[in-house]
Formats: C-alpha cells, structure tokens, sequence
C-alpha cells in the first residue's frame, strides 16, 4: 500500500497532470488538510459497527499514522485552532491532533432534536459549528450550530420543506452554503434565513470545497466532481465510485477527494 503510494507520487512528480492516490483506507467519509500539510481522513469502517471508526493522518512526508481509533462512523472534519471537530452519527467529538486524544464536544442530549445522521461539519472564523444532520436522506433533515459555549441550536428551521437532506456544509460569513443529497444547492443567508438554489442536478451531493468564486462539488451516488462558477455547472472528474467529502489542498492547487467505496484518497490536480 505504501509501495503503491509512493510509485503514485513518484509517477505524479514526473508527469504533473496524474493524480496521487493512496489507497486501503475503510470507507473513508471526509478529508482535510492542515496549514503545516497534514492531511486527516475519517474512516467509517463497518457502517453501523462501532469501535472500528478512525482518524488517519498523512504528514508531509507521505507517512500514514493512526490519530484516533474506537470511533463509531465518523464522517464531517473541520480544524479550528489544532482542534479537530468531527461529526460521529449523533455526536461531535473533538480530537487533539497532536496526541489523538478525543472526547465528546456535543453529545446526542444537548441538541434540541434528536440527531439521525449527523454528516457535515464546518466552522465560522468566531468557532462555531454548522452541522448537517442527513435524517432519512429523504425529507426530515436539518442543520445545527454549536456556539463555542457548547449551545446547540437549529438553523433554517423555517426551511425544512426546502432543505430535506442537508449533507455538505460550507459557512462563509453570514452565508452557508448547502449541498443537499437530493442534488440541490443552496446559499442560505444565516441573518435573514433567506435560501436560495444556486444549481441542481447533484443526485446524492456530499461534499462542498471553495476557491474564489468557484464551488467544487462531489456525488456520492454519480462518482462525479463538479464546478460550479457563477451558475455554470461543469463536470470536471467521473468514475468515482462514491465520491464523499471533498477538500482542497491548503495552497489551493489540489483537490482532495475520498471514495468511499474504493477505499482511496485521489489528490487531484486543479491548477
Ligand atoms: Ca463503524
Ligand atoms: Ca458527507
């Protein structure tokens, strides 16, 4: 797998358009990278099993460690200060990425609904957290902030019958943008609780990465990556079998794309 790995990226230094990809991950649901370029993936392993979730990391040296394990299916991972947030099906837990040590951050109780499927999650630059809870991945889904001071509220209540199965979750200010898995995406204005459909047409959307004015956009069930550049949809990546979480690199030049299915992270070349 190593091997594998390193032959990848050997092949990718001499010819910069081919892909890195590193592989034998088990279902691996979302990625990211760190400004030091540690690259973190959460790992569901079994669905519905717990204990065998994890945290992988990649340094910049190409070296795969285990960060955290014992997880249930971790899925949505964001960094705020060297404290990584992570969605666990009706938790966030908070990893300290220097040891590994975790613990629960909001736990099931202490939101006001009871969580089905929390799946996304990110962060505004004051710390709090948008999560996207999926629910039945049909109609009865919602998204959820959590002050730095541990209060969990609902957002875009009133938007239920127009968000029903919120997954990725990009915040931007007063914006959070929306990518539901019925394939619709949305910017809701988080001061108004105005919504609006930007484009649609991402059957089993998952996840949402931002750079500039273009949107890049994953399905699950197409195995497909999109770009979204003011209304223009472009398909720019297929073949995926389920690609899940996407993000980019922190210099903005690669994407990082998840397949769950295969098992693999591809870093891709978006420059
Ligand atoms: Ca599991
Ligand atoms: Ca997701």
């Amino acid at each position: 797998m190593r091997l594998f790995a390193a032959f990848i990226l050997t092949f990718s230094t001499l010819f910069a358009f081919a892909d890195t990809v590193y592989d034998d991950f088990q279902m691996p649901e979302s990625v990211l990278q760190g400004n030091d370029g540690t690259i973190y993936i959460s790992e569901i392993g079994e669905r519905d099993v717990d204990g065998d979730g994890k945290i992988t990391k990649i340094d910049p040296q190409g070296n795969r460690t285990t960060l955290a394990q014992g997880l249930y299916d971790p899925k949505g991972l964001v960094l705020f200060k060297d404290k990584l947030f992570v969605t666990d099906r009706d938790v966030v837990i908070e990893v300290n990425t220097i040891d590994g040590a975790y613990g629960v951050y909001a736990g099931t109780m202490s939101f006001p609904k009871s969580p089905v499927f929390l799946n996304d999650i990110d962060v505004d630059e004051k710390g709090n957290l948008f999560v996207s809870d999926s629910g039945d991945f049909k109609s009865t889904g919602f998204v959820f902030k959590i002050t730095p001071a541990g209060e969990v509220s609902l957002v875009l209540e009133d938007q239920s019958d127009v968000i029903k199965a919120p997954n990725g979750l990009l915040v931007d200010g007063d914006k959070l943008f929306i990518l539901d898995w019925g394939g619709e995406f949305f910017k809701a204005n988080l001061k108004t609780n105005k919504v609006k459909k930007i484009a649609e047409g991402f059957t089993g959307g998952d996840g949402i990465a931002k750079n500039g004015k273009t949107f890049y956009l994953s399905s699950w069930l197409e195995g497909k990556i999109y770009t979204v550049d003011k209304g223009k949809v472009t398909v720019i990546k297929d073949g995926y079998e389920a690609a899940a979480d996407i993000a980019l690199s922190k210099n903005k030049d690669k994407l990082l794309v998840p397949d769950m299915k295969a098992g693999t992270l591809t870093i891709m070349d978006i420059k």
